[in-house]
């Protein structure tokens, strides 16, 4: 009796586990020369995503890298080679500011909100620091930061 209890226990937590990893999607991020935002861009560059999702940046094109510039407290941050993948899961809510290290000033820039947006004023200030090196592609984080909430 106990024992059957336990093992309809264990299969209930097997299920929600597998349930659990259905719902984690993959975003695929690519690094662009030129795309439809413009060019020096990553595609798409604001993404609003859930907990425990994974986003994967590929250098469509070559010369480009992922490197977080903010990201909430007690989260991981990420920077990847010259023209290689990453992929990067983000468990915690917040902001997350991204740039593609040498094309910041051509505003290679890039957004993920992760649940709730509960480091938005350290973000908004972040991004404020990121706009005073471009000399580029100058409203593009201005714009996506708008779509912040
Ligand atoms: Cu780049």
């Amino acid at each position: 009796m106990h024992k059957k209890l336990a093992l309809g226990a264990l299969a209930l937590a097997a299920a929600s586990l597998i349930a659990a990893n259905a719902y984690a999607k993959t975003y695929t991020v690519k690094e662009l020369n030129s795309g439809a935002g413009g060019t020096f861009v990553f595609e798409p560059d604001f993404l609003h995503i859930q907990p425990g999702d994974s986003v994967e940046f590929v250098p469509s094109d070559a010369g480009h890298d992922s490197q977080s510039y903010l990201v909430p407290d007690g989260a991981q941050g990420w920077k990847s080679e010259i023209s290689k993948p990453i992929t990067v899961k983000l468990t915690k809510d917040g902001v997350y500011l991204y740039e593609c290290s040498p094309h910041h000033m051509f505003g290679m820039l890039g957004v993920i909100v992760v649940g709730k947006a509960v480091n938005e004023e350290a973000a908004e200030k972040a991004a404020k620091a990121m706009d005073a090196k471009l000399i580029m592609n100058k409203d593009r984080l201005d714009k996506l930061m708008d779509r912040v909430k």
